[in-house]
């Protein structure tokens, strides 16, 4: 993936770190220095608090390591250079020296803790929906938007394509399409049964690919059926709620044979949007964009404004009428649910 490659200035740039570090012994901690090899080029593949497990990229071995208090943020996905642990004991550590530069990042606003990284070097963002807990379009538009706004193209999975009956079936078919006219790529799959698994493998080769969505769609189950040794943890849907039980716990890297990588991560609740802007939002609707300039005033909020172009497109089925709905209800939650850190002080209602 050409995407996924430095440029040769960024390669310079990496060069004459790894110089540096070489040279430079004096600031390792007490305890690691003397331990710790030299330093080479690694891939995150998971993050525990302050610790991390990274995989060389040459031997593809695994180290524990710690990461270097100057360095600002590490996520599943990152490039590091980093020196591995010379004991091969459970208590030897290695050390992240540095972030290289990231080609994508998918970030997620946290209701106390703000913006924050999910993972870094992505090509795809693959949003996965089911049957169970919930089949819908809002929270499809939610990982699409979040796909658009981080600008890595997402891949529409829908799983358990198993538990749909006929007539349900039609109607996945007519929402698919709505998607797929946009210009998005849509998958059905079923984990469980094996359908579409190796279709979705092929798609995913040669790139760096996350399963997003909420908990108990089934995004540990698809890893599992394309990777039988990842021997992920599968959670079951609680009875009582029909919501899955947030299994999965870190977001992790694993390897297809292909040379495909996908990365597995917590089902989370609700994809919040807050941190954009209408205008952000509104541009992250693609299917919106060959109107929104023709409204006849400037800040249009396709609603009931006068000469909207984009309510008149969906009154005329150029606009599906579920993308529009989503659009307006994603805004309208994205300033009840806002954390008072995106609120202006004192003004109820409004976006910093
Ligand atoms: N019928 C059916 N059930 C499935 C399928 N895929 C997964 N499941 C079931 O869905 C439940 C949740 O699966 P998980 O793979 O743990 O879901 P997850 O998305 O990883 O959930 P979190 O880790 O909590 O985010 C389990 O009971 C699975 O057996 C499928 O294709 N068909
Ligand atoms: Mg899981
Ligand atoms: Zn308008």
């Amino acid at each position: 993936m050409s995407k996924n490659k430095l440029t040769n200035s960024q390669k310079r740039n990496v060069a004459r770190r790894v110089e540096k570090l070489h040279q430079k012994q004096e600031s390792l901690p007490g305890e690691l220095s003397g331990d710790l090899g030299p330093v080479a080029r690694g891939t995150v593949i998971s993050r525990f608090g302050k610790a991390a497990l990274v995989e060389d990229n040459d031997s593809r071995i695994s180290f524990k390591v710690y990461i270097r208090r100057t360095v600002d943020s590490i996520v599943t996905g990152d490039q590091v250079l980093y020196r591995p642990p010379l004991s091969s004991g459970d208590d030897a550590r290695g050390l992240i020296e540095t972030v290289l530069p990231r080609t994508s990042l998918l970030s997620r606003p946290d209701y106390y803790d703000g913006l924050r990284p999910v993972a870094a070097n992505l090509s795809l963002i693959v949003t996965v929906s089911a049957k169970q807990p919930e089949l819908s379009t809002n929270i499809i538009d939610r990982y699409v938007a979040a796909a658009e706004n981080s600008g890595i193209p997402p891949l529409i999975v829908i799983n358990k394509h198993d538990l749909f009956q006929d007539a349900e079936k039609a109607e996945l078919d007519r929402i698919l399409g709505v998607y797929r006219e946009i210009g998005y790529e849509t998958l059905t799959v079923s984990a469980a049964a094996g359908t579409s698994i190796p279709a979705l493998r092929d798609r995913l080769s040669g790139e760096t690919a996350i399963l997003a969505g909420q908990s108990g769609v089934g995004k540990s189950s698809i890893l599992n059926a394309l990777i039988p040794d990842a021997r992920a943890e599968i959670g079951s849907i609680s009875e009582n709620s029909n919501l899955g039980q947030h299994t999965t716990t870190g977001s992790r890297l694993y390897h297809l044979e292909n040379g495909g990588i996908i990365i597995d991560t917590p089902g989370v609740r609700e994809f919040g949007l807050w941190h954009l802007s209408r205008e952000e939002l509104t541009k992250c609707y693609r299917d919106f964009a060959p109107f929104a300039g023709a409204c006849r005033f400037r800040d249009c909020q396709h609603k009931n404004d006068p000469g909207c172009a984009v309510r008149e497109a969906v009154n005329q089925g150029k606009i599906a009428g579920f993308r529009y709905e989503n659009y307006h209800r994603i805004l309208e939650s994205m300033t009840e649910n806002m954390p008072d850190a995106y609120r202006i002080p004192g003004k109820k209602n409004s976006r910093k």
